[in-house]
């Protein structure tokens, strides 16, 4: 199958790139300002040839309480001429699109966490969650608060990343299938299909979505969500050809 021919028992590639992937962040700012500020340092230990790679896999807004402001930060990376910026889409920025365009999701979307994302956007939740009025009006009052450069950053977020012999994507891939043709469904959502093949998949697959108390580092998968909205610690992987090493920060609240 195309994409199975990665050569076995030879360590995966970058193709020369220096790439940092950056596991679910869901509003914790605390935790992705030091995590940044750790890269920042890392690349100057070992400067690499060509601007180095942030590759954020997703899940940015939900649960904890900074969405808006932990976008605000990925947008002034992607400004930062120091680093290519990917931003991939997780299922929880579907939801909040997905609220945007039918007010009465929003049920839906609160048992997701997405009530602090309101928040952190100045929206009030309705105070009863079947007021399909009361949603009409949090949600309008959302699409009049969401600065235009988060409605793009929502809008424009990829599916998939591909650097040398690695894919990065938000929660994994269905086996069998080629990269070129997985479903966003699977690629924003799929857990244990996915989880449980010892692979190989096309490439290395790099991806968050579900929490583990320690990242994975697996031949044919990486998994860095370590649940950063309840556990604090948020982990990002570093991929080189001289291979792949973790760098994790805390928040200072748990
Ligand atoms: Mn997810």
């Amino acid at each position: 199958m195309f994409g199975r021919n990665r050569t076995p028992d030879v360590p995966p590639t970058t193709g020369g790139r220096l790439v940092y992937a950056v596991g679910d962040v869901h509003g914790r700012l605390d935790a992705l300002e030091p995590l940044l500020r750790d890269i920042g340092q890392d690349v100057l230990t070992a400067p690499p040839a060509e601007r180095p790679m942030l590759i954020f896999l997703g899940d940015y807004v939900d649960r904890g309480p900074e969405s808006r402001q932990v976008v605000d930060l990925i947008l002034r990376m992607q400004a930062d001429e120091a680093f290519e910026t990917v931003a991939l889409k997780g299922n929880h920025e579907e939801a909040l699109l997905q609220f945007l365009d039918d007010p009465s999701f929003g049920a839906t979307w609160m048992e997701h966490g997405g009530g602090p994302t309101l928040v952190s956007y100045g929206v009030q939740p309705p105070a009863t969650r079947t007021d399909a009025e009361a949603w009409q009006r949090v949600r309008d009052a959302f699409d009049k608060a969401l600065p235009a450069d988060h409605r793009s950053f929502f809008g424009n977020l990829r599916l998939m990343e591909t650097v040398g012999d690695y894919a990065f994507v938000h929660a994994g891939v269905r086996p069998g299938v080629p990269l070129e043709q997985q479903a966003e469904r699977d690629l924003l959502w799929i857990r244990h299909e996915f989880l449980q093949d010892r692979g190989p998949f096309g490439k290395v697959i790099v991806h968050g979505h579900t929490p583990a108390e320690e990242p994975q580092l697996m031949k044919h998968r990486l998994g860095v969500d370590t649940g950063a909205y309840a556990t604090g610690l948020l982990t990002a992987v570093r991929l080189r050809d001289e291979g792949q090493t973790l760098i994790q920060a805390r928040a200072r609240r748990g």
